[in-house]
């Protein structure tokens, strides 16, 4: 089977920075938006782009994110002539040997991707908020007959250092590139995205393992040995809504601007639609004594109490004289009456109990890990 482009999502990094919210699951598959989990944006945009072969590169706390993607159906790849393959490291017979890196990660799938046979291959991460068409992304990569072709954006210059950083010629091919350099000279943001043509990365990538030179990271390793060997590397620049949600307080904000019908990422747009593993709920329930504003409540949610500025997910239970404002409760969790969450994330399953107050700030989010309780008496359990 040929296929033209396949697309790799790096879905294996441990995302320490999301603390409580990864300790048992993988960065891509918390969730967003009261019905997502992250890793829905990266496929969808897939599916959407005409893409028919996916393959999800996991590695830490992979169970949840494999129950999710499952065989791909929820996003249309699950035809005859498309798939979802979810990869895992394996123990090589020298011992366990894991993902080192991101391109690390793709050395160790040579034999999955040999199998599909792509011309180009597209490398995306998992845990990126944005709708991007792919599929355009490739034609420029023809276009320019680029060896490598990388997304980029313009970035604030003080977030610059958390990046890769390029600088451009006039018909963007990239003259120079530094992964995330103390003192950016350029605010072109690389953002993790890559189309290669799939046999020279791979020759690339055994040479590296043939002569000992470390090929483990595609920011530091693979993009300056492209440039170096003279390689076509040009950047394609993206303008729309993007966001890498890895801390705490870049998830809460990017759920926080996900409310408004109006936002940045024009969720509502019929024609790019983001897909997921549909739970079939109950629809929601707003009591009398409910008071909801600027707030989004989805399926199987039942809200009594005070609600402002939120995102109240599947199956949350809001009870009366509860109070909740600008904060974004995770599915199935119940929130008591008298309970005050304000500025908070309160992760899957979590139950607040009477009175119990968890308030952040803007600066410094609240969180409240998986299926924990709080403040609730021994009896009512
Ligand atoms: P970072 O985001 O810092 O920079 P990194 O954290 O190494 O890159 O990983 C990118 C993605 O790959 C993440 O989704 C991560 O979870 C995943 N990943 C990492 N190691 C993995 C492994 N061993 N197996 C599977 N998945 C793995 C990168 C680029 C920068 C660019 C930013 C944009 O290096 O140049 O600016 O992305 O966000
Ligand atoms: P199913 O896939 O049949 O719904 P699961 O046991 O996986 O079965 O999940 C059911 C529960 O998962 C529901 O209570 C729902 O609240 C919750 N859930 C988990 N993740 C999500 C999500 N991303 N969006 C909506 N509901 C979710």
């Amino acid at each position: 089977m040929k296929e033209e482009m396949l697309a790799l999502i790096l879905a294996g990094g441990q995302g320490t920075r999301l603390g409580a919210l990864t300790s048992t699951i993988a960065k891509p598959a918390v969730q967003f938006g009261g019905r997502y989990r992250i890793i829905d944006f990266a496929l969808s945009n897939c599916a959407n782009s005409g893409i028919k072969n996916v393959g999800v590169i996991t590695q830490y706390q992979p169970l949840e994110l494999n129950a999710h993607v499952g065989n791909g159906a929820a996003w249309g790849l699950d035809g005859i002539d498309s798939g979802v393959a979810i990869l895992q490291p394996y123990s090589a017979t020298e011992g366990n040997k894991w993902f080192e890196g991101t391109s690390h990660a793709i050395y160790q799938n040579i034999a999955y991707i040999d199998k599909v046979d792509p011309e180009y291959v597209l490398i995306l991460s998992g845990d990126h908020i944005y709708k991007m068409d792919y599929d355009k992304m490739l034609q420029d990569h023809k276009d320019t007959q680029a060896s490598l072709t990388v997304a980029v954006m313009d970035v604030p210059l003080e977030e610059a250092s958390r990046f890769g950083i390029m600088n451009t010629d006039i018909s963007n091919r990239i003259v120079e590139f530094e992964e995330k350099p103390e003192n950016p000279k350029s605010t072109k943001a690389s953002m993790g995205i890559y189309i290669f043509n799939w046999k020279e990365l791979r020759q690339i990538l055994a040479n590296g393992e043939k002569n000992q030179v470390d090929m483990t990271d595609f920011g530091k390793n693979v993009i300056p040995t492209y440039l170096d060997a003279g390689e076509r590397v040009y950047a394609y620049e993206f303008s729309g809504y993007w966001k890498d949600v890895g801390t705490i307080e870049s998830l809460h904000e990017a759920n926080m601007s996900y409310i408004s019908p109006n936002n940045e990422l024009d969720s509502r747009d019929r024609s790019w639609k983001i897909y997921s593993r549909n739970h079939i709920a109950p629809p929601n329930f707003i009591s009398e004594t409910a008071r909801v504003r600027d707030a989004l409540v989805v399926d199987g949610a039942s809200v009594a109490g005070n609600v402002r500025h939120s995102i109240i997910s599947t199956n949350v239970q809001v009870h009366e004289n509860a109070e909740i404002e600008n904060s974004f409760i995770m599915t199935d969790c119940v929130i008591e009456s008298g309970a005050v969450v304000r500025n908070a994330i309160i992760g899957e399953g979590s139950r607040i109990g009477e009175n119990v107050e968890i308030i952040g700030s803007e600066k410094e989010i609240a969180v409240v890990g998986y299926h924990e309780t709080v403040g609730v008496e021994d009896e009512d359990r």
